[in-house]
């Protein structure tokens, strides 16, 4: 066991109890990493994220506690910040701005595409993941490349093509004001703001990794406000 993975272990060890899972290692070129807190680039980033409801449990516990904005990136940053201090890292998050690259991280991580949705969609757990935070070192970490197979290349239908009551999900990309104005119209407090996108519930790929309905309306609530 060398030192880079006793860092990979270390982080497991912090953050799985809480539902946040080391996702994937992205190596960069000297030069072309994000920026760390002294300046110069970063060699490596380490993407974390939760898969389907892990995150939910010690999340709604630790909720109930809180009562300011942002509950869910307030509870990731409470858990991240304190390991990047530990490990002399540079945490981001996903909901900063300037916004970094999480989904170029993810895809040169773990090998994911996008789906139609626009969200990247995993041959395991479907749609159903995301990522709560990445912690950057100056330092390259050793990690075996990541080759998925991509499931909408092999998906007959395509389901969520035709699930959005907006048509905002088609193969040229996303419609963004179709889909918000759909979700401010009265309708939608009876599909999506209660079940979650119904494009995103007619995938069939990685079906027990669906969220539970709680954690589904807590994102659509967090998407509208
Ligand atoms: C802006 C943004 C949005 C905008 C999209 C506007 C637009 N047309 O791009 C809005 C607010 C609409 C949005 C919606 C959603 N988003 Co969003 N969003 C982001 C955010 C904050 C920045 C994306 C970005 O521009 N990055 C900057 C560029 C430089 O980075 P990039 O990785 O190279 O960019 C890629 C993306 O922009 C992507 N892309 C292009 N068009 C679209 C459209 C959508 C809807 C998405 C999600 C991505 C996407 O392609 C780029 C090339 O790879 C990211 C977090 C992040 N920092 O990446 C989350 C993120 C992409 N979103 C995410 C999610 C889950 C959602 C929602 C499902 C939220 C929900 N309801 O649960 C919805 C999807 C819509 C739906 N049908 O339900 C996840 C995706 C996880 C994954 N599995 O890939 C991210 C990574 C946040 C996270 N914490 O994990 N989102
Ligand atoms: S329904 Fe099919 S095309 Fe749509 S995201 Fe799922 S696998 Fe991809
Ligand atoms: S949230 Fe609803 S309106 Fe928006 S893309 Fe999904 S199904 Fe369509």
């Amino acid at each position: 066991m060398n030192a880079l993975s006793t860092i990979l272990r270390q982080i497991a060890a912090a953050l799985e109890p809480h539902g946040i899972l080391v996702r994937g290692v992205v190596n960069f070129k000297a030069g072309e990493g994000p920026s760390l807190t002294g300046g110069s680039c970063a060699l490596s980033v380490i993407l974390l994220g939760n898969v389907g409801g892990s995150i939910w449990p010690v999340f709604t516990r630790w909720q109930k506690t809180y009562d300011g904005p942002d509950p869910l990136d307030t509870w990731s940053k409470q858990l991240i910040r304190p390991l990047a201090e530990a490990l002399g890292a540079t945490a981001y998050f996903p909901s900063d701005p300037p916004w970094q690259p999480f989904q170029r991280w993810a895809m040169q991580a773990e090998g994911l595409k996008p789906s139609p949705l626009g969200i990247l969609i995993h041959p395991e757990y479907g749609l159903w993941h995301g990522y709560r935070g990445a912690l950057a070192f100056p330092f390259e970490i050793d990690a075996p490349v990541t080759k998925a197979t991509h499931p909408c290349d092999h998906c007959h239908g395509k389901p969520c093509l035709t699930a959005c009551p907006a048509g905002a999900i088609n193969l040229t990309g996303f419609d963004v004001p179709a889909c918000r104005t759909y979700l401010a119209s009265e309708s939608a407090e009876k599909t999506c703001m209660i079940s979650g996108c119904l494009a995103r519930n007619a995938c069939p790929v990685g079906e027990k990794f669906r969220y539970p309905p709680e954690q589904l309306q807590f994102h659509m609530a967090a998407l509208v406000s």
